[in-house]
């Protein structure tokens, strides 16, 4: 049968933190679906649109790659209903440090109440990937630093078309 892995995020921007995951994901599906949260009343740094465009360049040949078919798609409300009404069996979800792993057992544990036909799958971070985080790469990016050890080409482009030098 086919096996379906939801992955779901802000990505704002997509780190090479996200694609590591991604590209793990990738190898545990036949189908990845990327799948960015809209949250009304939250000013993302890219529109949605946007961030769309960065996955589907990015995640692309990862997936292809891993031999995973892949969709980048947006949502709102749970989680857990958009990963069923994109026919997943897997949550997929990276984890970094402690607190990511507190919190995102919380979740886990809700979400497989809330459905428990969706099996929540933690994906640990590698060491690289481990002090990635979008909203630093953001603070970095916006202050004129050097973020191209933290995301692919693609997306170093537009934060340089966002803010001017980033090198
Ligand atoms: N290395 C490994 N994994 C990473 C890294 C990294 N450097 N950076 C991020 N990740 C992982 C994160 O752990 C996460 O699993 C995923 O990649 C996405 O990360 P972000 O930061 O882009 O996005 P999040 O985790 O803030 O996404 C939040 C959602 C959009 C999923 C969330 O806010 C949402 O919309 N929730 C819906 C409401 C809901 O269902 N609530 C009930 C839950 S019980």
């Amino acid at each position: 049968a086919m096996r379906t892995a939801f992955y779901p995020g802000s990505f704002d921007p997509p780190t090479n933190g996200h694609v590591e995951v991604a590209r793990a994901a990738a190898r545990l599906a036949d189908r990845l679906v990327v799948a960015v949260g809209i949250h009304p009343g939250k000013t993302p740094l890219f529109a949605a649109e946007q961030r769309l465009d960065m996955l589907r360049e990015v995640f692309a040949p990862v997936a292809a790659q891993e031999g995973a078919t892949l969709e980048c798609v947006t949502f709102d409300g749970l989680v857990v209903d958009a990963a069923r009404s994109h026919g997943a069996s897997i949550l997929i979800r990276g984890l970094r440090d402690g607190t990511d792993l507190d919190y995102e057992m919380q979740m886990a544990g809700m979400n497989g109440t809330l459905c428990p036909q969706v099996q929540t799958v933690f994906l640990p971070a590698s060491p690289i990937a481990r002090p990635i985080t979008a909203t630093l790469v953001r603070q970095i990016a916006a202050m004129g630093g050097d973020v191209s050890a933290f995301v692919p080409p693609a997306v170093l482009d537009r934060l340089k078309a966002r803010f001017g030098r980033t090198d």
